[in-house]
């Protein structure tokens, strides 16, 4: 399935660089100002989910509830302290095989698109250095339909030049990869088998391509 795509559309967290664990911190902090726990395992549950979704599902975690203007203040503050840890990110931090996999499409003169559902994405790239890699980036801020809507990816395609069926997506959780399959796109897993199901490979990551 990879040999004739001509269309390569990654996700950012979990596939090119590990931010969760910089969003992990800063919804935690939140939590803890709030006075509940936040673990790493409800942690899992934010994956993949839009900004202000993560923040409703870190409070139903707590048990509590506010209203809008007061939940936008608090995303701003909990994203105001994730830029802050996101700002000293460097190439040291891109996930295994991801410079040499990205290079090596280019020169099979795949199209490369990022599919991210972060407002951060285009600061993330540049501090890793790969900003130059992608022909066309589609973050949260392009696009208003959250995974597993496949706005984000049908975005892609279309600003590749490209027909769903020439491209694959790479994604880490179980909503993109739902979003993938709704474009009509083929899916290339980054985890494990037993819970990205939809997908037509799973891989533990860009180093086994
Ligand atoms: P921001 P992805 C997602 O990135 C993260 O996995 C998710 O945890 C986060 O809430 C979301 O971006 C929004 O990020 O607060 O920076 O806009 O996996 O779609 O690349
Ligand atoms: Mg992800």
């Amino acid at each position: 399935m990879l040999e004739h795509m001509k269309g390569a559309i990654f996700d950012l967290d979990g596939v090119i660089v590990d931010t969760a664990k910089y969003h992990f911190l800063a919804w935690r902090s939140l939590a803890e100002e709030l006075g509940f726990e936040f673990t790493e395992e409800h942690n899992e549950r934010l994956k993949g989910v839009s900004r202000m979704r993560s923040l409703d599902i870190l409070l139903e975690i707590g048990g509590r509830d506010f209203g809008e203007a007061e939940k936008l203040a608090m995303a701003e503050k909990k994203n105001r302290l994730y830029v802050e840890y996101i700002s000293r990110l460097d190439e040291t931090e891109l996930l295994p095989g991801v410079k040499e996999y990205l290079s090596s499409l280019r020169a099979r003169n795949v199209g490369i698109a990022l599919g991210s559902a972060s407002k951060n994405a285009v600061f993330i790239l540049d501090k890793l250095n790969i900003a130059g890699l992608f022909d066309v980036v589609v973050d949260g801020n392009k696009v208003s339909q959250a995974k597993p809507d496949p706005e984000v990816f049908e975005t892609a395609c279309r600003e590749l030049g490209l027909e769903p069926q020439d491209c694959v997506v790479f994604e880490d959780a179980e909503a993109g990869v739902a979003a993938g399959k709704a474009a009509g796109m083929r899916v290339v897993g980054i985890g494990k088998p037993e819970v990205l199901k939809e997908a037509d490979r799973v891989v533990t990551g860009l180093h086994e391509l």
